[in-house]
């Protein structure tokens, strides 16, 4: 006996059903990563809720598609004949109305409810104050500067537990980026010459990927980012140690804006991409002209480090000179 048609309908749709756990379970690449700070957690409910909605309407219009397509077929009507005509139902129309309004207002209503638990900083308390990060994106980079002048590029360090405010922002002459670490909440703009803030408080410690989310040019695609989260303690500390290493000249600042900045355009051993190549050439082993090219830019090179501190500028052209201009 051949199996009925709407058997075989039943067992796709169920297969078609079989990733939606995977999906929940948010490790399919089909549902969000999981929150870890209150205002992720707060985007993530407001994305469970809009989703109960889309789901049952999403069965009931495919089920309706099906049962319509099976009750109405053509039978044995010939093919050039119409079918049965039917108009006029006008508690149904009314039905299909109001309903979609009534349920936009309901999702309206909880999002704008959720809303400030997403946007509001939280104020800082007697036990825990908010530590103020600033952020900048340039064409490829992240710079976080911390309140004592530390200073570090495409990873921001934070501590556990205590709430991270983040003024995003971007130079006067470079373009639009946006900050998005989606397990630590939603994205925010880097709008040259505009100030925007936005926080997380990490719930748990380890490294939360990002990415910049506003197509920004060539090398959109390299403009990583990650948060670090660490133990109070253990972020004071490292706090301390990025300053004073900064100061002494020996941080790994050099180091990270070669990496962050110079080598997305001339490769990562300075041999040349979309920018020219760097490996032993004189200029670099000239600290002053790169500094000159950091801060005015070149016929074709952004001026990169027109905003950057003296001690970044130090770092960078002194890692360029030792670790680049002495190759090969
Ligand atoms: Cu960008």
């Amino acid at each position: 006996m051949r199996p009925k048609p709407l058997v075989i309908v039943g067992v796709l749709l169920g297969a078609l059903l079989l990733p939606a756990a995977s999906a929940f379970a948010g490790n399919g690449g089909f549902a969000p990563v999981p929150p870890e700070s209150p205002n992720a957690e707060g985007i993530h409910q407001s994305y469970l809720f809009i989703s109960i909605f889309a789901f049952a309407i999403f069965l009931l219009v495919e089920g309706l598609l099906i049962a319509f397509v099976v009750r109405y077929r053509r039978r044995t009507r010939p093919r050039n004949q119409d079918g049965a005509q039917i108009h006029g139902a006008s508690k149904l129309e009314l039905a299909w109305t109001v309903g979609p309004v009534l349920i936009l207002a309901v999702i309206a209503t909880f999002v704008f409810v959720k809303l400030p638990t997403i946007q509001d900083v939280p104020a800082a308390s007697a036990g825990n104050r908010n530590m103020v990060v600033d952020v900048t994106g340039t064409q490829f980079t992240w710079e976080f500067r911390y309140p004592n002048g530390a200073i570090s590029i495409d990873r921001l360090r934070a501590p556990l537990g205590r709430t991270v405010e983040l003024h995003v922002t971007a130079p006067d002459w470079d373009v639009i980026h946006s900050w998005w670490i989606p397990s630590l909440g939603g994205k925010i703009d880097a709008i040259p010459g505009k100030l925007n803030k936005t926080w997380f408080s990490a719930k748990r410690t380890g490294v939360f990927q990002g990415q910049c989310a506003e197509l920004c040019g060539l090398y959109h695609a390299k403009m990583l980012a990650d948060v670090e989260v660490m133990p109070a303690a253990e972020f004071d500390a490292w706090l301390e140690e990025r300053r004073s290493q900064q100061e002494a000249g020996t941080s790994p600042l050099g180091q990270e804006l070669w990496e962050g900045s110079c080598a997305k355009c001339h490769g990562a051993e300075g041999e040349g991409g979309y920018g020219p190549r760097l490996t032993g050439s004189a200029l670099v082993q000239n600290a002053d002209a790169v500094a000159t090219l950091l801060h005015n830019g070149g016929i074709l090179m952004p001026s990169v480090g027109r905003d950057w501190t003296d001690e970044e500028i130090a770092a960078v052209t002194s890692y360029v000179k030792e670790k680049i201009g002495n190759q090969g």
